[in-house]
């Protein structure tokens, strides 16, 4: 018998509220159609790869006395990627749904990602398995994984296994690249005859699966709550010892909406986003001197300590290190198999043998690398070719490099301050964080809607509620086709469809919010301490959502 914490008795009771056109059931619906979709860009290559599956319309469900006939299925569900808040949600609601509609239903759970269907690597859920994982956070259900669901005979052996285990339907539960391998599972399942259909769940820290019909991915509402917390409370000690200077990175691989909602909840002394920085094509050392003349400024004042966030992602942004990133991505792949950098005895060695391969206008930055981020630029790839940022210490690289400026500036008479810090990285405390409230009623709608989707036998959709900044009451259940947030990206040097990733928007009134009061919140502390995420309490506490879904919701909520 495991022993459980006071919290996790209490979580395990929490029922998550759902929808009121789903709460009598998946049998007790209706579905409406809209109009015929078409994707973001790129709409005639899309349409070509996606023959059977693209153009469908958005769908919503309502509430209908008329009882909808189940008939007997099977389902398979994946959890596929980083970790984010309320995956276990999404599996029990998809699971009360699939038994709701007929208890003879069964629900097969892959086993450490998508490499579970192509191994036939399962498990099957009962009523005791998912009561024990209610509400909690983590995947370790089943665990998760990386593998890229793409190849011809991956969908083959996926068939295989799903016709084994007479698997009418598969849900993915994933990112934008998981959700993409969802897309072309479902659109080679009809090519191929098969009426297995394919479910996709918006999952992910980064917030960056989202788009006009997906508010937001579940997991970034307690991840950032999370992060929330901690900046809080090393600002409270901040200001306190007043003698350290915190630079914090926070996780996001690519876009800054995490370290963006962060800085809202807390208004940190210095924010830096990545978009901004490649948009105005901001290099290192402008940022370097952004950051020393804040540092300066507030050490004029009399206070040698602040608060500086990163975004994880923020070294692939600088122009220059774009370039060397991209070169090394390349570069590593043919080095994998190279003689002479596998025996190189040193690290400087093998410094020399990259070096001597990189592009010329690459060389002179990798170069100016400290060795420490040298050697973390040359680690292993992800399983897509990219380097894996969250094993790259920007903080320290920003750290150092301000040192050298602030002596510069010192010695000029520039500045006259104590300059000690701290580095702290904020990423895996927050994927597997209790799911707040909001994301514990989110994913629990997310699953059980996903069976309603199965049942009306749709294929090629993401399971999406809307409405968000609303009671749950008056969350919109539905579905959108996958097809229809693609376009055409490089990826390993050929164009391949892929679901847009969203970045920060510069002109978005989230960053906006950031810009009109970045300027006072850098010499003026004006500290936000959000605190531990509450589970029980009064509703303007337990229940809020983040600061970027309410700037975003009342954006499209005005120019409707
Ligand atoms: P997903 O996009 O799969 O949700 O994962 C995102 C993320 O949490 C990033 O924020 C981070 O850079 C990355 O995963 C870390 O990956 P890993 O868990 O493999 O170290």
């Amino acid at each position: 018998m495991k022993e459980l914490s006071p919290l996790q008795i209490e979580r395990l009771k929490y029922q998550p509220k759902l929808p009121s056109s789903l709460r009598e059931g998946v049998n007790k619906l209706e579905l409406i159609k809209g109009e015929e979709t078409s994707s973001v860009r790129d709409q005639e290559q899309i349409k070509e790869l996606f023959k059977h599956t693209y153009g469908k319309p958005i769908v919503t469900f309502n509430h209908t006395d008329n009882e909808v006939p189940c008939e007997i299925r099977n389902v398979g569900v994946i959890l596929s990627g980083g970790q984010a808040p309320g995956g276990h949600n999404v599996i029990a609601g998809l699971y009360d749904a699939l038994k709701q509609a007929n208890p003879e239903n069964k629900l097969y759970g892959f086993l450490g990602g998508p490499s579970g269907i192509i191994d036939g690597k399962y498990i099957e859920f009962s009523s005791e398995l998912i009561d024990e994982y209610r509400n909690t956070g983590g995947f370790d259900i089943i665990g998760s994984g990386r593998t890229k669901l793409e190849t011809q005979e991956q969908f083959e052996k996926s068939l295989g296994t799903c016709k084994k285990l007479n698997i009418s339907a598969v849900v993915i539960i994933g990112g934008d690249d998981s959700n993409t391998n969802a897309a072309m599972l479902a659109e080679w399942f009809v090519q191929n005859n098969s009426k297995i259909q394919v479910i996709g769940c918006p999952k992910t820290i980064d917030g960056d699966l989202k788009n006009d019909q997906i508010e937001i991915s579940f997991g970034f509402d307690t991840a950032t709550k999370t992060y929330g917390e901690l900046i809080g409370n090393i600002q409270r000690d901040a200001n306190s010892a007043k003698k350290y200077w915190h630079f914090i990175k926070i996780m996001g691989r690519s876009a800054s909406h995490v370290a963006l909602e962060a800085a809202l909840q807390t208004q940190p002394n210095i924010t830096l986003i990545s978009e901004e920085v490649e948009e105005k094509k901001m290099s290192l050392d402008e940022i370097i001197s952004y950051m020393a003349d804040i540092i300066s400024a507030r050490a004029a004042k009399g206070k040698n300590f602040g608060i500086a966030v990163i975004p994880e992602g923020l070294i692939e942004f600088f122009p220059e290190m774009k370039s060397l990133i991209a070169n090394l991505n390349d570069l590593m792949g043919e080095l994998e198999h190279d003689p002479d950098y596998n025996n190189a005895t040193s690290t400087h060695e093998k410094f020399e043998i990259v070096a001597n391969r990189l592009k010329d206008e690459n060389v002179k930055v990798f170069e100016s690398l400290p060795a420490l981020i040298k050697a973390q630029l040359l680690m292993d790839r992800d399983p897509h070719g990219n380097v894996q940022v969250s094993r790259i210490e920007t903080e320290k690289l920003l750290i150092e490099m301000i040192k050298t400026k602030l002596k510069e500036m010192k010695s000029q008479g520039e500045y006259v301050g104590k300059f000690s810090e701290q580095a702290h990285f904020f990423g895996y405390e927050g994927r597997c964080a209790f799911p707040s409230n909001f994301d514990a009623d989110y994913c629990y709608s997310l699953g059980y809607n996903a069976f309603a989707l199965i049942n009306f036998g749709l294929t090629g959709y993401l399971s999406s509620i809307k409405n968000l900044t609303e009671s749950a009451d008056n969350w919109v259940a539905g579905g959108v086709p996958i097809t229809m947030m693609m376009n055409m990206e490089k990826r390993h040097g050929e164009f391949k469809p892929v679901i847009q990733k969203a970045l920060v928007k510069l002109d978005g009134s989230v960053f906006k919010k950031l810009e009109i009061n970045r300027e006072d919140w850098a010499l003026n502390d004006k500290y936000k301490f959000p605190g531990a995420i509450q589970y029980f309490g009064p509703s303007s506490v337990c229940d809020i959502t983040t600061v970027t879904l309410q700037l975003e919701s009342k954006v499209c909520c005005t120019s409707n």
